[in-house]
């Protein structure tokens, strides 16, 4: 029940009950946001990453104005690593100092706590929004998410974050397998290859939007208007 919003997006219009709709804000955290963190260790320009936050902060402004829920997830391990499988800290081929739970310059590379496992400040989370600290790449693996969503009355998710072909996409692929309605807000996520960005946005909405719908902020911000 309540209001229904309509968004011009692609690959057609997307319907979403506003109270039953959560913007799910994938790991827009320090560590892959700012220079001395994981994205960083692993060769990237994470200064690619920055043009999706003021988009990103407009649509919380927004969900938050409307009402909605947003969760904040963050790719983050625990101190003692026990959530941390060996292919994972082993991927990269990376020395022992600079792998995943090593000292950085931010901190514990990926170790919840840590500074640089911090959300950046343009989109940090108000009180009453949630947090969800997750292990994978996807924000349903060993979470609980979809049992907090489904207690929520939640149907319908609008997707933003970082990276966009990584864990925006395989987020987005989860929920879309598990029943939900899919949006990704598309200038308000970011890859540190632009390519990956534009093809992962691509294969969303190819088929006939066989994993959900795209469509930019202002979209976003005119169908809650
Ligand atoms: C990556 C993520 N790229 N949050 N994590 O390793 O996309």
């Amino acid at each position: 029940a309540g209001p229904v919003a309509e968004v011009a997006a692609e690959p057609y219009p997307f319907q979403f009950p506003v109270q039953h709709t959560a913007v799910v804000m994938i790991d827009f955290q320090r560590d892959f946001c700012e220079p001395g963190g994981f994205g960083e260790t692993l060769g990237n320009d994470v200064s690619l990453l920055r043009a999706s936050l003021p988009p990103a902060k407009r649509l919380l402004d927004a969900a938050r104005k409307a009402g909605m829920l947003v969760v904040h997830t963050l790719e983050a391990h625990k101190p003692d690593l026990s959530d941390l499988p060996p292919s994972k800290m082993l991927r990269g081929n990376l020395p022992p100092e600079l792998r995943i739970g090593a000292a950085g310059d931010m901190g514990r590379i990926l170790v919840a706590g840590e500074p640089g496992n911090d959300i950046v400040p343009e989109v940090a989370p108000v009180k009453g929004e949630l947090q969800v600290h997750k292990p994978g790449k996807g924000a349903f693996w060993a979470t609980g998410l979809h049992e907090t969503l489904q207690a929520r009355g939640i149907t319908h998710l609008l997707f933003t974050g970082v990276t966009t072909e990584v864990c925006v996409q395989t987020s987005m692929r989860e929920a879309n397998d598990r029943g939900y309605e899919c949006l990704l807000v598309t200038d308000a996520t970011d890859s540190y290859f632009p390519a990956f960005k534009a093809a992962a946005i691509e294969m969303i909405r190819a088929q006939g939007g066989i994993v959900g719908w795209t469509a930019d902020t202002a979209a976003i911000e005119a169908a809650l208007a």
